[in-house]
């Protein structure tokens, strides 16, 4: 019985990978950058899109992932940027396949970057390769310092780590160097974050980290 639920697992993940490798082609050849932003419902996701889309000259779009509703994507079609909801129907991670056939849905030759807000879980997105070419962290200062080293996997595989909601730090107890501390251990390449959407720090350093990944992806 565990030798059969092991085999049905690699099935799937196989299947998963050929999806990602396609879209890594597709967007490839276009020229676009795909940014997975993972983090838990409430840290900021929608919000940090929000704040950036549109406001730094590069053209974005956005897929949502939800497991209902299409909250999320009606907020970011308001800024104007064209955004499509996968409704995952109880599912607690988008997988390629979905993302694959959503993508050409989007303008793509009018595109930059596409954002993906993931399903709100610091656990199995992490573990999906959606063909995209960078995962981001978003943790928020209410959630507590303790979230790189219980949620290891997100925290490692993450080209970079946002902390969001530091304008809470002087009412909630946040251990900011015990919390960057354990980054820097679990991944020392990621890029380091502090972000406070409420009072616009951090943001015109995500743009910069955006756009030198746009400009690494154009240029080899
Ligand atoms: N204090 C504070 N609240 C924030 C900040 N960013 C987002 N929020 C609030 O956090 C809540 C959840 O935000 P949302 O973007 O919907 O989170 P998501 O579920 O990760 O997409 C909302 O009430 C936001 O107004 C911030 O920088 N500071
Ligand atoms: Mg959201
Ligand atoms: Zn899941």
């Amino acid at each position: 019985m565990t030798t059969k639920k092991v085999e049905v697992q690699q099935a799937v993940m196989a299947a998963d990978l050929s999806y990602a490798q396609k879209i890594k082609d597709r967007l490839k050849e276009k020229g676009i950058l795909m940014v997975n932003l993972i983090g838990s419902p409430g840290s900021g996701k929608t919000t940090l899109l929000e704040k950036t889309l549109g406001k730094d000259g590069l053209r974005a779009a956005v897929i949502e992932g939800d497991v209902a509703t299409d909250r999320d994507a009606k907020r970011i079609e308001a800024t104007g940027v064209p955004s499509i909801q996968i409704n995952t129907d109880g599912g607690c991670h988008l997988e390629a396949n979905w993302v694959d056939s959503t993508i050409d849905k989007l303008p793509l030759d009018e595109l930059d970057i596409i954002f993906v807000e993931n399903v709100g879980n610091l656990v199995c997105p992490a573990e999906f390769d959606i063909g995209e070419d960078h995962k981001v962290a978003i943790s928020s200062v209410p959630e507590g310092p303790d979230k790189p080293l219980k949620y290891p996997l997100l925290f490692t595989e993450a080209s970079a780590v946002v902390l969001t909601k530091t304008d809470l730090l002087p009412y909630v107890p946040f251990d900011l160097d015990l919390y960057w501390g354990d980054v820097g251990k679990m991944n020392p390449k990621a890029k380091r974050l502090d972000m406070s959407c409420a009072k616009g720090e951090g943001l015109e350093e995500w743009s910069r980290i955006l756009r030198s990944w746009l400009e690494e992806k154009r240029n080899g």
